[in-house]
């Protein structure tokens, strides 16, 4: 195959040599100018000369004069695509019976609410649909002026993600830092808890922009605050006075602010920042694209959970900005170091029971130890649930992980244990916590089988509570100084 010129671009395979528009209404001289805009030979069949008249000085453009009622098929007809200018239901019929079959034949007429024909296309957006987009972008626009404004000549806006910020805040809140930098302002992002997980520790390290602890004077010293994924109300006591509100979480009573956008059918807030920007075309360099981006995937699970349309959107707008190697090792950063000695020790101290993988670890220094082996039990081909249990702080803590395909592990625990103590969860994640009152890990052990499998003959369970406990006995991790997530 010869080389193409540089500079050329690849020939489109699907784009047409020609298009064929036929009639005589209104829409046939701007789609003309529609096609000839774009370097598209057109050829015209219309039985009004003043038409011709108005198409001659048009480059590329055929014109020829048909009979008015459109009787005779022209002999010169070319290939599809067609588009058909005709207000009449019988002359449309007509031309139709010239066409040859295909599915691309479009009517174009002004109004788009008349039904369309049967098999024919409508070239443009039904107008209603068009005009709502434009009416939703110039509601947009007036909430990113409004948010905007908020921050002109003030002297320090704050913004503020509660306790330990998860991705999704981060995001919402480098977001609005951006809209308020192109206010003029040079907004604080602040958070009031402690980060704890590693991922969220790198998403802070990676992205330049300061996001820190709050101190005491900066609330002060704030003239404008806003607070991003949570409400004012989230802090029990002494909630911040919010001048904005920006979430996605179910609205609380108490939640009041000069400016509130809350939208409870959206997976994230970063969501709701990516149309503030996008609409108001403000630029998203690479770190702000991946926050947000982070903050979408992290909130819907992948866009797996609870992600609407609008999320998908704004995926969809961000994800190719992104820095998608960043945003790899993020999601592959997921066993603390510390973990590993646990990790293997239920690998080889399992059980397994029919479709199911079972381990008691005896006393840990944090229950992430059987979240993260439940987790990577459940990929074990042929294994559809996983229990893994623990002593930690005098409760027996049972963790619960199914595919959420045949059964439902949340019900499961809550059946077992919601009497003896708190247990609940849904399809695929289900947590138990007992209280132990100073019992042993051993009776933690028999607690826990005895009220698991009360259907299993006492002979098998007694077989199952052995082996948990002979485990035991085996040379356990030894618990690391810290468990610090870090590398
Ligand atoms: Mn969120």
């Amino acid at each position: 195959m010869a080389a193409r010129p540089l500079g050329q671009p690849a020939p489109n395979p699907g784009a047409p040599r020609q298009v064929t528009i036929i009639g005589h209404n209104s829409q046939i001289v701007p789609t003309v100018g529609f096609f000839v805009g774009g370097s598209i030979p057109v050829r015209v069949y219309t039985s009004n000369q003043e038409i011709e008249d108005q198409l001659a000085p048009y480059p590329g453009v055929q014109t020829t004069v048909v009979p008015a009622d459109y009787g005779t098929r022209p002999l010169d007809l070319p290939e599809p695509p067609y588009f058909l200018g005709v207000e009449d239901a019988a002359i449309t019929e007509r031309i139709d019976a010239w066409l040859p079959p295909t599915t691309a034949r479009f009517l174009i007429r002004r109004d788009h609410r008349r039904q369309p024909l049967r098999g024919f296309l409508t070239l443009l957006p039904q107008q209603a649909e068009n005009r709502q987009q434009v009416l939703r972008r110039l509601a947009a626009l007036k909430r990113v002026d409004t948010v905007m404004d908020l921050a002109r000549g003030k002297h320090q806006p704050l913004i503020l993600m509660y306790s330990d910020p998860d991705p999704d805040a981060v995001g919402a809140a480098l977001g609005l830092a951006t809209l308020w930098k192109a206010a003029g302002a040079t907004p604080l992002i602040r958070y009031t808890g402690e980060v704890q997980r590693y991922q969220n520790k790198l998403l802070l390290s990676y992205l330049k922009y300061p996001i820190e602890r709050l101190q005491d004077d900066e609330l002060e010293a704030a003239d404008l605050i806003a607070v991003v994924d949570a409400q004012p109300g989230f802090w029990r006591d002494a909630p911040p006075r919010a001048h904005v509100v920006i979430d996605h979480h179910p609205r609380r009573e108490d939640t009041s602010a000069p400016y509130v956008d809350l939208r409870e059918t959206y997976g994230s807030t970063s969501t709701i920042l990516t149309e503030y920007l996008v609409e108001a075309d403000i630029p998203l360099n690479r770190q702000l694209a991946t926050a947000l981006t982070y903050g979408i995937v992290t909130d819907t699970d992948n866009l797996r959970r609870n992600a609407s349309s609008a999320d998908i959107r704004a995926f969809d707008l961000l994800h190719d900005r992104a820095d998608r190697h960043f945003l790899a090792r993020l999601e592959k950063s997921q066993v603390p170091m510390s973990m590993l000695d646990y990790i293997a020790w239920g690998i080889s101290h399992r059980v397994v029971y029919g479709d199911m993988v079972m381990i008691h670890f005896g006393k840990v220094p944090t229950v992430d130890v059987c979240v993260q082996v439940a987790d990577l039990m459940l990929l074990t081909c042929g294994i559809t649930w996983v229990v893994c249990a623990a002593v930690n702080d005098d409760r027996l803590v049972a963790i619960f992980r199914g595919d959420g395909h045949r059964q439902n592990v949340g019900k499961r625990a809550s059946l077992a244990f919601s009497k003896i103590g708190s247990a609940g969860g849904h399809q695929s994640m289900g947590r138990a916590e007992v209280p132990l009152e100073g019992a042993s890990v051993e009776e933690s052990i028999e607690m826990l089988v005895n009220n698991l499998f009360r259907r299993m003959t006492p002979a098998r369970r007694g077989r199952f509570i052995r082996i948990l406990k002979s485990h035991l006995a085996d040379a356990r991790p030894v618990d690391p100084e810290e468990f610090e997530l870090t590398s």
